[in-house]
């Protein structure tokens, strides 16, 4: 059985919203997002870090939300959410995918920090506003991508679940402007999705 360790309001979201629209079986491991939750030595022996998600299969333990949904993609449900490898949607779909992580988190990560996570008094201002600054760089090529279509690329795929849990959450911390008037109508599109509300409300 499947395992996904997980914290509310996090990445691990993603990787059950992947579970549910694949209406694979799985567990879950709620940990709340303190020191005591992720940063156990049992947690620690999972992700080095202590951070989530982490996906259990047996005797595999891997990290990263990324490499987790390609997993179970690749063994659990083989040519489902994402286009065919010799498609013209492919490179794109593999693009979006990883823009993701590699573009729009780094900077969304800081925001987090300097509005959620540092107390106000160790807040730096000019840090925010240089992370808000980037993110917004970072969304206008996926809106503009978004400008003729419903999702990414062709059909809902696994791209979607990574930069589209991205924007809502870039979206739900107000980093998405109305002009931004693509992602606003795919993040709408994104939560109404049975399989998403069933993510983004676990553990809450
Ligand atoms: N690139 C990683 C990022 C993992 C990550 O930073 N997760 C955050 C939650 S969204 C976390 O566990 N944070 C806990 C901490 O920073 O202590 C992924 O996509 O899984």
């Amino acid at each position: 059985m499947l395992k996904v360790h997980f914290t509310a309001g996090t990445r691990a979201g993603r990787v059950i919203w992947l579970l549910e629209e694949l209406g694979l079986e799985y567990e879950v491991n709620i940990m709340p997002f303190t020191k005591e939750g992720l940063k156990s030595a049992e947690h620690r022996s999972r992700h080095a870090l202590g951070r989530v998600p982490v996906l259990e299969d047996d005797e595999v333990s891997i990290f990263e939300s990324g490499a987790i949904i390609q997993y179970i993609l690749e063994r659990h449900k083989t040519g489902g959410l994402k286009p065919d490898t010799n498609s013209v949607e492919f490179p794109y779909y593999l693009q979006w995918f990883h823009y993701c992580e590699g573009m729009v988190m780094p900077p969304m990560n800081q925001v987090v920090v300097q509005t959620i996570l540092l107390p106000p008094d160790r807040r730096d201002e000019n840090v925010l506003r240089q992370a808000q600054n980037l993110i917004t760089k970072s969304l206008a090529p996926v809106n503009e991508n978004l400008k003729d279509k419903d999702y990414l690329v062709g059909d809902f795929s696994a791209a979607d679940l990574m930069l589209g849990h991205s924007c809502f959450m870039a979206n739900r911390l107000g980093c998405v402007s109305d002009e931004m008037e693509h992602i606003k109508r795919y993040v709408s599109k994104i939560e109404d999705r049975p399989a998403f509300q069933k993510a983004i409300t676990m553990g809450e």
